[in-house]
């Protein structure tokens, strides 16, 4: 079976957006990957197609209905069930490299976008979502965010990048470190030098080199990362414990 995303959303001629270009949709269109986009609106129960409404308590904004949500939710999921149910929201667990293999690893996953102020919480619980952010700054809504995640899952997939990338990002990304920095031709640009060593065809050199930026770059510009890099390597499942992955 091929990688599946359902996507629920307000506006699905968002997708595949971006995703349609490139390598993703190249591994679309052969059939590496699936993406399927349903419209919550059509779950909507009443015919005026309402499919949010004023939030209990007061307060600004509109939030979507739990068996709105919840109707769509079931008809994705009865297409292939063994997957996690994901709600994108600025509230969730930040995304990370080490989230994205494990999603990628899996068969898919459906992919919840809210609006407005967001869905009802009982949803959230029932359905045991996984709550996933992309960073601390706010989207108009979970489109975005699923388009990023999806972009970060799919090239993982087997067939979508080239070999030299899937290679790089083995003894790349599983370090933790960010990368060093890159040149090409010309030798000598605006009276800047390529650094000597990338000229010297020496490559146990170079890839000390390259190591050596790769530890510089990232002790000065993400601590956090660094001392993640220094104390542990892998770790606890991103997904093991949480009910969705049962
Ligand atoms: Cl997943 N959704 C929204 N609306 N904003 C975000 C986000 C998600 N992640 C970061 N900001």
């Amino acid at each position: 079976m091929t990688w599946r995303a359902d996507i629920l959303t307000l506006f699905p001629e968002m997708f595949p957006g971006p995703l349609g270009l490139s390598l993703a949709g190249r591994g679309l269109r052969e059939g590496l990957w699936s993406l399927f986009a349903h419209d919550i609106r059509e779950h909507a129960k009443d015919r005026h197609r309402s499919v949010d409404d004023t939030p209990f308590g007061g307060g600004a904004g509109m939030v979507l209905r739990p068996d709105v949500v919840d109707a769509a939710i079931g008809v994705a999921l009865a297409e292939a069930p063994a997957r996690p149910v994901i709600y994108l929201t600025p509230r969730g667990r930040l995304l990370d490299q080490a989230l994205v293999r494990e999603l990628a690893a899996g068969s898919g996953a459906v992919l919840l976008c809210g609006r407005y102020e967001g869905v009802d919480q009982r949803v959230i619980e029932a359905r045991g979502m996984l709550e996933i952010s992309i960073g601390d700054y706010v989207l108009s809504g979970g489109e975005l965010a699923a388009l990023t995640l999806l972009d970060a899952c799919v090239r993982l997939l087997p067939g979508v990048m080239g070999a030299a990338e899937s290679a790089a990002e083995e003894s790349h990304g599983a370090e933790g470190l960010l990368e060093y920095p890159h040149y090409t031709r010309p030798a000598e640009w605006a009276g800047r030098a390529v650094p000597e060593v990338l000229l010297s065809g020496h490559h146990a050199a170079i890839a000390a080199w390259r190591r050596a930026e790769s530890e510089k770059v990232t002790k000065e510009r993400r601590p956090d990362l660094w001392a993640r890099h220094e104390t542990s390597r892998g770790g606890a499942g991103a997904i093991a414990g949480h009910p969705a992955a049962a």
